[in-house]
């Protein structure tokens, strides 16, 4: 993948191109470094996928416990059963740089699709609970809209056509209905996935996307210095 941030091509989440089954397992956090290799003061969590069936994929509970700041990086998700307190992963006293500061739900724009009437798949339901749960710690929360290019044709022949597009609109319209998250708050975006070197307008949706996490994340640890 291509990293903005270090203008060059990284490999720093691993991403499985074979679709259909899960890749990542475990809680990671990633830090980041600028292209003078100097730590940048945030870190990226990444999880176990939520899955469309309530037996598998990352446990809401788990998902709950890592918005808390419970969960230790290299946590292995376990579909059948939750961490315990007792477990060598589990965290009891976190501080702030433990805690999370945004939740970022990423939902693949190609996928989301019209549900017949009240019909609500299981994974919009578990990211419904963890919402409510990261809407009681007063999380901010944003959705990151990927594979754009393959939910549109037009934006895939031109990237600056997405706010323009009806189809990136209907899909971000479905996503605030589903998930109650308002227009504003969710960003389409598109992944370096083939592309071997840097474009300006995948990197202008990227970076406008974690700019505005980023801002997010320091109101609630202010909000967090103030209580
Ligand atoms: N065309 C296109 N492909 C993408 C985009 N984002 C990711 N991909 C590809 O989709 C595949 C899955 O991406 P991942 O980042 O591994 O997705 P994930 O949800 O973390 O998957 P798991 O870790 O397996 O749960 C990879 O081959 C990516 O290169 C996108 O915006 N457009
Ligand atoms: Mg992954």
């Amino acid at each position: 993948m291509y990293s903005p941030i270090k203008g060059r091509m990284v490999q720093a989440a691993f991403v499985d191109a074979c679709y259909g089954t899960v890749f990542t397992k475990e809680f990671r956090t990633i830090k980041l470094r600028d292209k003078d290799g100097k730590i940048l003061p945030f870190v990226i969590s990444d999880i176990m996928g939520l899955e469309d069936a309530e037996a598998a994929g990352a446990r809401t509970d788990d998902l709950v416990l890592a918005l808390e700041g419970h969960l230790k990086d290299g946590y292995s998700f376990n579909p059948e059963g939750s961490l315990q307190k007792e477990d060598a992963f589990y965290n009891s006293c976190p501080t702030l740089n433990d805690k999370v500061h945004c939740l970022v739900s990423v939902l693949p724009g190609d996928k989301i699709g019209v549900m017949n009437g009240d019909q609500v798949h299981t994974v919009i339901q578990k990211l419904r609970e963890i919402r409510l749960k990261a809407t009681a710690l007063k999380i901010p929360q944003v959705i990151l809209m990927t594979m754009v290019d393959k939910a549109c044709p037009e934006v895939n022949k031109d990237l600056k056509m997405i706010y323009r597009s009806k189809k990136i609109k209907e899909k971000m319209l479905l996503c605030e209905n589903k998930l109650g998250v308002p227009m504003n708050f969710i960003y389409p975006v598109k992944n370096y996935h083939e592309e071997g070197e840097l474009s300006n307008d995948v990197d202008t949706l990227l970076l406008y996307a974690l700019k505005n996490i980023l801002q997010f994340a320091n109101d609630h640890v202010e909000y967090h210095m103030d209580n």
